[in-house]
């Protein structure tokens, strides 16, 4: 069996998703999402200037070979561009595997561990009042884990990360498209003055039967983090995400120091060797890496089977900027990992999306149930791609009020 041709589509609605497509000698196809938000030309160039150039006469088949021939075989490795080529290729020939065999992926992990997939919704408002209409929305819908995220006061709206316009609350798809960033401005101390106590409030109006997650977005020193994290134990949040940037990982040891807050990291990472010190020294309790910036399906089953020997578990990434492609592929790993814990979920349910990715998965009442169709269960309708084309978008950059720089 040969590795005939491959394409790469840019575009989506009101998504740049970047998706591959390769086919064989003999008619079977798969594909794979190479979607690294507001870089998508990147990947996408990396794959058909370089990659897609090799790939041609492989045997589809021999997946770890071809993983391993373009990750080691390269000399510059990692990085998210590289990461994102890779991952898709390897979601793809995963895809072909599996229609050969005519099994969903699932059943060539080891099977189902588990029928539906805890997934968390995004609740978020400008205000608190805002915030918890928002979460009363996603828990009459069946959720059972939401994230939360709110203005601060005194905070220009976009303080707090993540947050809604007012009225849109359950409907916040973040929007980076345009022609430069949107400048958002951060203060740590409004944050740290106000967050601990807004998440108390919630509890009081939600109670505890509910999974309640909180992302930081990087924006913590590591001292302020480890105060946070022990302010909000009380809580019992489900996980305290990116409390800190992920370059620096010793900052984690100061937070596990103070506190037993379950922590979530690892939505930039983009290898195991991002993780592998994180996952070892139980320094954090959730994995978040993807499909399509973690090197696919080969490279994140070996970072799931790491995490099971040290007690971590997953939380995958899944931002809006996920194809369902990738989220498919992430699914099929959830439905088998003994170590699943929950998916960041927010991709399908749009009629547009769903024309463009044709798929039999279903999400009920806050959970993912993986179809039976062989491979990633997912296909990609080329007619629709036409519809759409490239638009430019950019990240926010996150300021200080005196300006300075700082993370997003
Ligand atoms: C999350 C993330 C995202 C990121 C986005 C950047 O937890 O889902 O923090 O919202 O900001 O993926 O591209
Ligand atoms: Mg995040």
């Amino acid at each position: 069996m040969k590795i005939t041709s491959a394409e790469v589509f840019v575009g989506g609605p009101g998504k740049n998703y970047v998706t591959l497509k390769i086919m064989t000698d003999q008619g079977i196809y798969g594909i794979g999402d190479a979607t690294l938000n507001t870089r998508e030309t990147l990947p996408a160039h990396y794959l058909t200037e370089y990659l897609i150039p090799c790939l041609i006469g492989m045997d589809p088949r021999k997946s770890e070979d071809i993983w391993q021939f373009f990750y080691r075989g390269a000399y510059f490795r990692r990085g998210p561009i590289a990461m994102a080529a890779i991952g898709a290729i390897d979601m793809a020939l995963w895809d072909i595997k599996g229609k050969i065999a005519g099994l969903p992926l699932y059943q060539l992990f080891g099977g189902k561990s588990r029928e539906g997939a805890m997934v968390y919704a995004h609740a978020s408002g400008n205000d608190l009042e805002d915030l918890m209409d928002s979460i009363a929305y996603y828990r009459e819908e069946g959720y059972q884990a939401v994230r939360v995220q709110c203005g601060i006061p005194g905070m220009p709206k976009g303080g707090g990360y993540a947050v809604a316009d007012k009225g849109d609350s359950k409907n916040y798809i973040t929007n980076f498209l345009g022609n430069g960033p949107k400048i958002e401005i951060w203060n740590s101390d409004k944050y740290m003055r106000y967050m601990p106590d807004a998440l108390g409030e919630i509890r009081d109006r939600f109670g505890f039967d509910m999974c309640l997650l909180h992302d930081v977005h990087h924006r913590l020193l590591p001292r302020e983090a480890a105060q946070f994290a022990k302010e909000v134990e009380q809580h019992r949040l489900y996980w305290l995400e990116d409390p800190t940037p992920a370059e620096d990982q010793s900052a984690l040891e100061i937070i596990r120091q103070h506190s037993t807050t379950p922590i979530a990291i690892g939505e930039v990472f983009n290898s195991i060797y991002d993780c592998n010190k994180l996952i070892q020294s139980n320094l954090i309790d959730f994995i978040r890496v993807s499909a399509t910036y973690g090197g696919g399906i080969t490279s994140l089953k070996r970072i799931v089977d790491l995490a099971a020997l040290h007690n971590v578990q997953t939380g995958f990434h899944g931002a809006p900027s996920h194809s369902p492609i990738s989220m498919a592929a992430q699914g099929h790993l959830n439905a088998w990992a003994p170590n699943f814990g929950v998916q960041e979920y927010l991709v399908l349910g749009t009629p547009e999306c769903d024309a463009l990715f044709p798929s039999e998965h279903k999400m009920e009442k806050g959970f993912f149930y993986v179809s039976d169709a062989p491979g990633l269960g997912v296909d990609f309708d080329e007619n629709e791609a036409t519809r759409y084309e490239f638009e430019r978008g950019y990240h926010p950059v996150t300021r200080l009020e005196d300006g300075t720089v700082w993370n997003y």
